[in-house]
């Protein structure tokens, strides 16, 4: 029998945790690579339906860079978001080195920049931003052999969501 002890069962997370009812979602999701983002949306909706969540509201934006001040705009609830109040927010993107130093720029200022709005809003922002050399990596945590990041980033948002609460 393996001892193994899966990523999210209710076993690695303390009860009700991993328990979305009554809470209510926002997914910002980059359009860079979309071929690899539209598989962590999945994975982050999945986690999310399955675990139960209130509402779950999608809103894209053009690559992993722009997602902070999306994500800002969200936390703070201004302008068209008047009266949205989010438990959690999940940025998914993935940047991808390939030949371009354009690389280090998005991601670092990605997840600094998410980071900070999380900080400074106290609504808990998760990373869900794939960062690796090649495609192939991406497509290998976007639902395949390694696993789904947006899946994972989403159990975060829950358990962040509840942290402290
Ligand atoms: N955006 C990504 O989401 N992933 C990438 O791999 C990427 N690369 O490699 O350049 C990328 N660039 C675009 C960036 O996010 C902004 O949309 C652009 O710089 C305009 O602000």
């Amino acid at each position: 029998m393996s001892h193994e002890t899966p990523h999210w069962s209710s076993e690695a997370t303390p009860s009700g945790k991993n328990d979305a009812h009554g809470l209510t979602f926002a997914i910002i999701v980059a359009r860079f690579n979309s071929s690899i983002t539209s598989k962590l949306l999945e994975g982050a909706r999945d986690a999310l339906t399955k675990a139960g969540a209130a509402s779950i509201e999608v809103f894209e934006v053009p690559g992993a860079f722009e997602l902070p001040l999306a994500a800002k705009r969200l936390a703070l609830g201004g302008g068209q978001f008047v009266n949205r109040t989010y438990s959690a927010i999940i940025a998914l993107g993935a940047v991808i080195r390939g030949e371009t130093p354009h690389f280090d720029y998005v991601a670092g200022e990605a997840a600094r920049g998410l980071q900070q709005v999380a900080l400074e809003s106290l609504i808990p922002v998760a990373f869900g931003v794939l960062t690796t050399d090649t495609q192939e990596q991406a497509a290998a945590r976007a639902g395949g052999p390694h696993g789904n990041k947006g899946y994972d980033a989403a159990m975060t948002a829950i358990e962040m969501a509840r942290f402290g609460k």
